[in-house]
């Protein structure tokens, strides 16, 4: 049988028979690090984690004890020797869990897609696991400024992702429809230019205080949050707040020809923006003013974020002229190095001189324009490197089929074998792989209005680019994934996530 693990683990030594769950069994914390408190509490943290994990399937929740552990019991321990992210897990007399702090959560969700049901016994196949990621980012984005998602939702995000391992929660906070966060030194942000959202869907935005909340949870879940404040285009919600520091609204031919075949509003400055074209905005590139207002921003911004990483936007700024966004890209990148914080951009700015270590973020197709390809190498040259989206397999919000009835299909329709059969590092010529930081799947919320939806982009095909995120290239095969996931329909049902669940898996209900 192939057991249902997704991402695949880097070394898997399967024995015969299986573990039954006893009715008692009980989470064991045995001490492997005595007097080292922050070790202990970590060990804690999971326990609960994995006392939660069994209980959502099992239907009863262990009890946590420390001490020795009897057979069928579940044992966490404390080890370093595993790196940050890696673990072992064995299935023997007991199910014990070895690792430090993310690689014991990790260690859980393998155990959580390794229960399975027997009658009535739950059992748990007898393994050997050795497992660390490939990447070390992994990441997904969420588009809470087309639609604003509440902190709920936002933390329902990152249980799913965390689930399948990505360690990087890249929040896609502001944007033509709506300004999210808010900035003390800038309260009209917030009080003028978040009341709407695409298609005029109710407007939002998360006080520091939610923020602060998000952070926690994606915190106690692995996950490191990479906020976006998209700069320079994408602005025209700054505009309803502070009008002198934004350029009136550039048309150009795509935005007009769409808007009148969609029957979507064109923007007009000072009202909220409800439709969904891109590229007609832009803050004023050369006004002092607009400096201050991005100090201030981006300030607190640092200050709220306990991850090294802003991301600073730089798409799609087609009314901006090339000179004009190469000086911004510079400029604004180096304000978020002076912050103390690693620039994050959209791979057009690698056309600029952005600040040493500069990460880009590319979102061209898996094979690049020479232009594409051109700006992603950049950031190497410039000491930084590369997280690869590529639109046509790793974004989240494009449909799966024609027929699909969410997500966009700009840039293709991405059934699970499309997501899955790409190789990050084989993407742009000569990027050396070392310069390639991890994938990310962004999901973009034109389309999607609650959990339910999101869920229906996300599940399965964030297996799909969890697997090419964690496990290393010769682990990764088709068949083999589409055999696997098959069987984590019925862990995702069990924690009440939805979902879509494509006829060319076979769903099995273990
Ligand atoms: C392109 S991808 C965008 C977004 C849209 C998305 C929709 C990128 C960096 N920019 O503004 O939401 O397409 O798929």
């Amino acid at each position: 049988m192939t057991l249902p693990l997704v991402p695949a683990p880097s070394i898997l030594v399967e024995r015969t028979g299986a573990l039954a769950l006893a009715s008692s069994a009980r989470v064991v914390v045995e001490d492997g690090a005595p007097g080292a408190s922050t070790h202990r509490e970590q060990v804690d943290a999971a326990a609960s984690v994995l006392a939660d994990v069994i209980a959502e399937r099992v239907g009863r929740r262990p009890e946590i004890v420390d001490g020795a552990a009897e057979p069928g019991d579940l044992v966490l321990r404390h080890d370093p020797d595993h790196g940050a992210e890696g673990y072992t897990v064995r299935v023997g007399e007991v199910v014990r869990i070895e690792g430090a702090a993310a690689g014991l959560f990790y260690g859980i969700q393998t155990v959580r897609q390794l229960l399975m049901r027997d009658g009535a016994a739950w059992t748990l196949p007898r393994v050997d696991i050795d497992d660390a990621p490939r990447f070390e980012y992994r990441g997904v984005m969420l588009d809470v400024a087309r639609t604003f998602f509440d902190v709920d939702t936002v933390k329902a995000f990152i249980e799913r992702a965390a689930s399948l391992k990505f360690n990087r929660l890249h929040l896609h906070l502001t944007d033509d429809q709506g300004w999210r966060l808010q900035i003390e030194s800038r309260p009209l942000l917030t009080e003028k230019g978040a009341t709407t959202a695409v298609f005029g869907r109710p407007g939002g935005f998360y006080t520091k205080a939610d923020f602060q909340e998000i952070v926690r949870h994606a915190s106690a879940h692995h996950m490191l949050v990479v906020p976006e404040i998209d700069l320079p285009g994408h602005t025209h919600a700054i505009g309803l707040a502070y009008p002198g520091i934004v350029e009136e609204p550039v048309m150009n031919d795509a935005l007009i020809a769409q808007a009148e075949s969609l029957n979507q509003p064109l923007p007009i400055s000072g009202e909220p923006y409800l439709g969904w074209g891109v590229g007609h905005s832009s803050v004023k590139i050369h006004d002092e003013s607009t400096w201050e207002f991005l100090r201030d921003v981006l300030s607190e911004l640092a200050d709220l974020t306990p991850g090294p990483y802003l991301h600073v936007g730089g798409d799609e700024a087609l009314g901006t002229p090339p000179a004009d966004f190469d000086a911004f890209m510079e400029r604004v990148t180096a304000l978020v190095a002076e912050l103390g914080k690693t620039p994050v951009t959209w791979h057009e700015a690698g056309s600029a001189q952005v600040a040493e270590g500069t990460i880009g973020q590319y979102w061209g197709s898996v094979t690049p324009s020479a232009a594409h390809a051109d700006e992603a190498r950049r950031f190497a040259e410039r000491g930084g490197r590369v997280i690869m989206s590529p639109s046509d397999t790793a974004y989240l919000d494009q449909k799966y089929d024609a027929d699909f009835a969410l997500g966009l299909d700009w840039a293709a329709l991405i059934d699970l074998k499309t997501a899955y059969e790409w190789e990050p590092t084989a993407i742009v010529d000569d990027l050396p792989a070392e310069a390639v930081i991890g994938v990310e799947g962004p999901l973009w919320s034109e389309t999607i209005a609650t959990l339910a939806d999101i869920d229906q982009l996300f599940f399965p095909r964030a297996a799909a680019l969890a697997e090419t995120a964690w496990s290393a290239t010769d682990r990764r095969e088709w068949s083999s994934f589409r055999e696997r996931v098959g069987g984590l329909g019925a862990v995702w049902d069990a924690a009440e996530w939805g979902g879509h669940r494509p006829a060319e898996v076979n769903w099995s209900n273990r």
